[in-house]
């Protein structure tokens, strides 16, 4: 059966902000308080796709719920309508206020988890949608994230929803970013690895054990081919807060660094007993300050018509030498990985989200796929259209003071009505 996956990015939404809100997120904090530019954001975001549609891959969208929301402020006792609560909120409590302005959909990696189909009892592709409890401006997306994926992936002969987990320290969960699938091919039976962290005295652990159990579960998960990995706890010390800012895995091939999980030659010979024709390539030439700070193992890796296979890094890779010689070596080596592709999501990076944290990957046979809702795949002609939609309707620069102007909410609000006539 022909396979291929799919990869769904988020648009990045006009609110786009540095706000400071992720604990152990090096960058989310390096970077709070500075302005952000929205529409080169999601311009970048959309270059992106168009990277990955010019190398013959089939590209979705996820589209950004709408921001600031407001269901929260009713359900914490605000009463009005949502300028007057808005405006109160934004005077009472700035930290809610600015939870409530986050455009953290855009990274898709933690929409959800998906088990493909060839890995379910069922034999349909499961998702998981992801409850992000350990952060109030991500948990904000879950329920958003669920009706949208119900909507794309309607079809219940091929695909299965679940709801988020309850929340809780126990189940936090935060999707794909955390599961790596590893097969012989993308058509085939695969292990599915689940990362977790384990408790933490410095940063949070934002994937639990537990949650990652129940996701296995919740998906059907065969047995055999659940397999559940501890996150090295230095790598989380170090600002890993997910397993896909030190490892990314791609059909036979993992791309990890040395520090990425306990016990890590272990789990690495077990793969290799399990999978023909593994590839592992374990980088030891950087530190994890290196990779946490370039994002080189948050770059995708993609399989092309021909079976080679593409790294999509992060621009960020070329300003440590060491880094950069590390990518080059990759290329060179003995691996199917032949071709290294630079994009710029500075606008992301400067949040913590690079290239792989943008999309959620789905694998999908030739049926599953035209069962899927078409208005998010894109056609170059659909994004052209989503292009010049946020060049028209995204605002250029927000700055901390922006973020509590009525304008900018407004402005939002016709962006997202401008892409919902968009969609039809
Ligand atoms: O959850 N940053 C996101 C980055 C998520 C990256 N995703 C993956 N690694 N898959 C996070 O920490 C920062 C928002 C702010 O500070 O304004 C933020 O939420």
């Amino acid at each position: 059966m022909i396979v291929s996956e799919v990869n769904f990015d988020g648009l990045i939404g006009p609110t786009h902000n540095y706000a400071g809100l992720s604990r152990g997120n090096v960058a989310s904090a390096l970077h709070a308080g500075q302005p952000s530019y929205p529409r080169q954001a999601a311009l970048q975001g959309l270059e992106k796709m168009k990277s990955l549609m010019d190398m013959g891959l089939t590209q979705g969208v996820f589209l950004p719920p709408l921001r600031p929301v407001t269901h929260l402020l009713h359900h914490l006792g605000y009463k009005g309508d949502d300028k007057t609560i808005l405006k109160q909120a934004a005077k009472d409590d700035r930290l809610l206020f600015n939870n409530l302005c986050s455009a953290s959909s855009m990274w898709a990696a933690n929409a959800a988890t998906v088990i493909a189909e060839f890995d379910s009892h069922d034999g349909r592709v499961h998702f998981i949608t992801a409850n992000l409890a350990t952060m109030l401006h991500r948990h904000l997306e879950a329920q958003t994230t669920y009706a949208q994926l119900n909507q794309i992936f309607s079809n219940s002969c091929f695909f299965a929803m679940h709801h988020p987990l309850p929340c809780g320290q126990h189940f936090s969960d935060e999707g794909a970013a955390n599961h790596m699938r590893i097969t012989s091919a993308h058509g085939r039976t695969g292990i599915n690895i689940f990362v977790y962290g384990e408790k933490n005295d410095i940063y949070p652990a934002r994937q639990k054990l537990r949650a990652s159990q129940a996701v296995a579960r919740l998906g059907e998960v065969k047995p055999d081919l659940a397999w559940f990995i501890p996150q090295k706890k230095e790598a989380i010390a170090k600002g890993a807060f997910h397993n896909d800012v030190v490892a990314v895995a791609n059909e036979y091939v993992l791309l990890a660094h040395a520090e990425a999980f306990e016990n890590q030659g272990e789990w690495i010979k077990r793969i290799a007993e399990k999978i023909d024709g593994f590839i592992p390539i374990i980088i030891d030439t950087i530190t994890l300050e290196q990779a946490v700070k370039s994002y080189l193992f948050n770059s995708q890796i993609v399989t092309l018509k021909d079976r080679t296979m593409a790294l999509i890094l992060p621009q960020e890779v070329k300003n440590d030498p060491a880094v950069w010689e590390t990518v080059n070596r990759i290329i060179n080596g003995n691996n199917p990985i032949k071709k290294a592709v630079v994009v710029d999501v500075r606008e992301s990076m400067a949040n913590g989200g690079g290239p792989a944290c943008l999309r959620l990957r789905v694998p999908l046979s030739k049926a599953a796929l035209e069962a899927v809702d078409q208005r998010f795949i894109l056609t170059p002609k659909r994004w052209e259209k989503l292009y010049q939609l946020v060049e028209n309707f995204w605002p250029e620069k927000i700055t901390p003071d922006d973020l509590v102007l009525p304008e900018l909410w407004k402005t939002a609000v016709r962006a997202h009505w401008a892409l919902t006539s968009w969609l039809g």
